[in-house]
């Protein structure tokens, strides 16, 4: 069964109404396939799930793809639906929660069972494509019984239902060859301190971690586990707020060789922060691992989860990344259409916009480095430090009463160099908008 049979596979400026006009998978970027910069994939929760229910109101959108909500038959539909999408738009990656795949049952035993099932047929259904899992997590966070977290609950019975939450998860990610394994802390937090011991909930979310950690390598996971922050929402303060914090709590418990970042865009700018400083600060730990490429609205308190359309900020996203090497996880579009765009070729729109948008950001990033202003201001920026006194402390050698003797013989040390901060964003701006 076709299930968008309103278009073909989506080329690049095929002038038919499904196309793109920047993504084109293999023209060469800084030495490589564009496709190879951006490795999207599908987020499984909101294309095949997702009706687009909220606070207020049901959902829309028909995710039914001609089966009963709610059955296996239903699952296996999401899969053969899926496929289709990802292969139309030419999208090599997916990523899933545990009860994305299927319903969960009232016995762990049968969601299990069901878990077998459907990703033995997902594995069939790999066969033959280049279509490859980008990463797998287990939903914490949905089920009431998740209500207090799942590492950091009250309650040492539900914390071993997160444990074998984990165990599935990570048996089916290695099934069908995951690159990463997600945690995001969303009840991991407290609404107030009154009923809350931080530790005791901090230390068991790094024990959990750990034996995720001991069983992911035992049956052969050789890829990264992410932290995946966000600051606020559903919790009044997760613990995982943002990247700074998440890599403090890996080395503090001992897991930063495991584990990295999967920075998603809503989540940086909900923490104060902008999606790039995210980058940057998971890049400068070593622990830039995978993106959440969304886009949150600056007017609005929580997480919108939009496809992403500001190019601005894909452009200066994608010049971390390419700075950082790029990505050894990927671009996981973490992302819904609004509630009333609820039409299948809404869904393409939406992917279509996304992808755009951070290829359009890929190629102005590798325009503005290939330029080199910004990066030979940046240089020029710290050249202070190239001069004996400068090198000396850059290479440790320097003592405190070294530095006063310094400064007490300059009496007065001259204004640091201009930040020159507007010409460096009219340099990002003849880039983006120049001849
Ligand atoms: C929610 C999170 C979630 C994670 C995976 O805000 O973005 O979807 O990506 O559990
Ligand atoms: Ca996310
Ligand atoms: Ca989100």
């Amino acid at each position: 069964m076709e299930y968008f049979d309103f278009t073909d596979k989506v080329g690049y400026r095929t002038g038919k109404p499904f196309e793109f006009k920047y993504y084109n998978p293999d023209k060469i970027i800084m030495g490589k396939k564009m496709s190879e910069h951006l490795p999207f994939a599908m987020a499984w929760w909101h294309n095949l799930c997702a009706a687009g229910a909220d606070m207020f109101g049901v959902g829309t959108a028909d995710k039914s793809f001609g089966a009963d909500v709610g059955t296996m038959a239903h699952a296996r539909a999401k899969v053969d639906a899926g496929f289709e999408f990802m292969q139309k738009l030419g999208i090599k990656y997916f990523c899933f929660h545990d009860v994305d795949l299927v319903p969960e049952a009232d016995d762990i035993n049968e969601t299990n069972r069901r878990l077998d099932e459907i990703s033995d047929y997902i594995l069939e259904k790999m066969q033959g494509t280049d279509i490859k899992c980008l990463w797998g997590t287990a939903n914490m966070f949905g089920n009431p019984r998740y209500m207090n977290g799942a590492g950091s609950t009250n309650s040492a019975d539900v914390y071993c239902f997160a444990a074998a939450q984990i165990k599935k998860a990570l048996d089916i990610t290695v099934k069908l060859g995951g690159r990463g394994y997600v945690f995001w802390g969303g009840r991991e937090g407290y609404e107030t301190l009154l009923n809350t011991d931080v530790k005791f909930e901090q230390e068991n979310i790094a024990g959990l971690m750990h034996m995720a950690v001991d069983y992911g390598r035992k049956i052969g996971f050789k890829g990264d586990f992410y932290i995946e922050p966000k600051p606020k929402e559903p919790m009044k303060h997760q613990y995982d707020f943002d990247a700074a914090t998440a890599i403090g709590f890996l080395r503090q418990y001992g897991l930063d060789k495991d584990f990295k970042m999967n920075i998603e865009a809503n989540h940086a700018t909900l923490a104060g922060h902008t999606f790039q400083h995210e980058l940057r600060i998971s890049a400068v730990n070593g622990m830039l691992g995978s993106v959440d490429a969304n886009q949150g609205d600056y007017l609005l308190g929580w997480d919108t989860d939009e496809f992403p359309f500001n190019v601005y900020e894909t452009t200066l996203a994608m010049y971390e990344i390419l700075k950082a090497g790029g990505l050894t996880g990927g671009l996981n579009f973490d992302a819904k259409n609004r509630r009333p765009s609820y039409t299948a070729q809404d869904m393409f729109h939406a992917y279509i916009l996304g992808m755009d948008a951070f290829a359009l950001g890929l190629i102005k990033a590798a325009a503005i480095i290939e330029e080199g202003r910004v990066d030979k201001f940046i240089t020029d920026r710290y050249s202070s430090f190239d001069g004996e006194i400068g090198r000396k402390i850059r290479n440790g050698q320097a003592s405190l009463e070294e530095l006063s003797d310094y400064a007490c013989n300059m009496k007065k040390p001259d204004l640091p160099s201009s930040g020159r901060q507007e010409y460096l964003e009219y340099i990002v701006n003849n880039a983006l908008f120049g001849e």
